[in-house]
């Protein structure tokens, strides 16, 4: 017995490391390709060394833009050209009660800025503060040498919303979605995409298709309702603004993958309360809710409950 101790032993480590390369990131926190105890924001995969790099006023809740640093783990020279992507159905939040969620991601591939770094934008549900988030990157230098990208999870610090609004929710009423097998509201998530101005104010609109699929809105994209039924979002979808308490609208241009831009009325600098209102439009198929206002609390449009409001600042 004694002398197949060391086999067994050896067998079951190469099985654990077996089923950390399948897992890959999404695994337990303590993961072996979770960063070190020393800097969880640096990761080594194997080929690369992937640091994380937080914005500097840190990521928060609403849109976060952060940056990720690629050297070669034997070299330190930085690996510039590789396709470095996030993974959106491992970039979870783990809620204190053991629920997880996914985020709204515009774009899963990271734009790469030169010298082995490369950018991303994602944009927050929620705060670390009721769960723990998980951000999961993949990297593929396109040498051939590595057979499958190599995966970084890190445990990125999700701070609360600071100034300007950063997103605002609007529910749909006969416009609904399956939750855990019940009909559900469905949930637009209109996010400040920032870059505000007296002639800009930009938004990135999603949706909530699953606690774990979260899909940018423009026209063309297609959406399941409650009955598992798809649908596809019209280009006569509107999202509107206004900046005089309601009187007069103007509608965003659909700028594709969910990005919606207005000029909201030639603003002065200073702070702004800007109403936004949202009306879906679908003819594929047709269906009762085409066009219905999207509102607060998930009920018909009264009026009073079919927009949202952004406090913006206008440098
Ligand atoms: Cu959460």
């Amino acid at each position: 017995m004694k002398t197949n101790k060391p086999v067994v032993t050896a067998l079951a480590a190469w099985m654990v490391g077996m089923a950390l390369v399948v897992s890959g990131c999404g695994g337990s926190p303590a993961s072996p390709d979770g960063g070190t105890a020393a800097n969880p924001n640096i990761v080594n995969t194997g080929t690369f060394t992937v640091e994380y790099i937080p914005p500097a006023m840190g990521a928060a809740m609403g849109k976060t833009t952060y940056k990720v640093l690629v050297t070669n783990s034997a070299t330190k020279a930085p690996v510039t050209g590789a396709a470095v992507t996030v993974d959106p159905a491992n970039t979870v939040m783990t809620m204190t009660g053991g629920m997880t969620h996914t985020t709204p991601i515009a774009n899963t591939t990271l734009t790469d800025m030169g010298n082995g770094l490369y950018q991303g934008d994602i944009y927050y549900l929620m705060a670390s503060t009721g769960g723990s988030w998980n951000l999961c990157i993949n990297v593929d230098d396109h040498s051939g040498a590595v057979t499958m990208p190599e995966m970084a999870d890190f445990t990125p610090n999700v701070g609360m919303a600071m100034g300007d609004t950063k997103a605002v929710q609007l529910k749909g009423f006969a416009d609904k979605i399956s939750n855990m097998m019940t009909p559900e509201a469905r949930k637009y998530y209109l996010f400040n995409d920032g870059g505000t101005s007296g002639t800009a104010f930009n938004i990135f609109l999603a949706t909530r298709e699953s606690m774990l699929n979260h899909v940018a809105v423009s026209g063309g994209t297609i959406l399941k309702d409650h009955m598992a039924a798809t649908w596809k979002v019209d280009p006569a979808t509107s999202l509107a603004v206004s900046s005089d308490g309601g009187t007069t609208w103007t509608s965003f241009t659909d700028n594709a993958g969910g990005k919606w831009s207005v000029n909201p009325g030639n603003l002065a600098p200073g702070t702004h309360n800007l109403r936004v209102k949202l009306s879906v439009t679908t003819n594929t198929p047709v269906t009762v809710w085409s066009g219905e206002f999207k509102t607060t609390d998930g009920l018909a449009a009264t009026g009073t409950n079919d927009f949202q409001t952004f406090s913006v600042t206008v440098p």
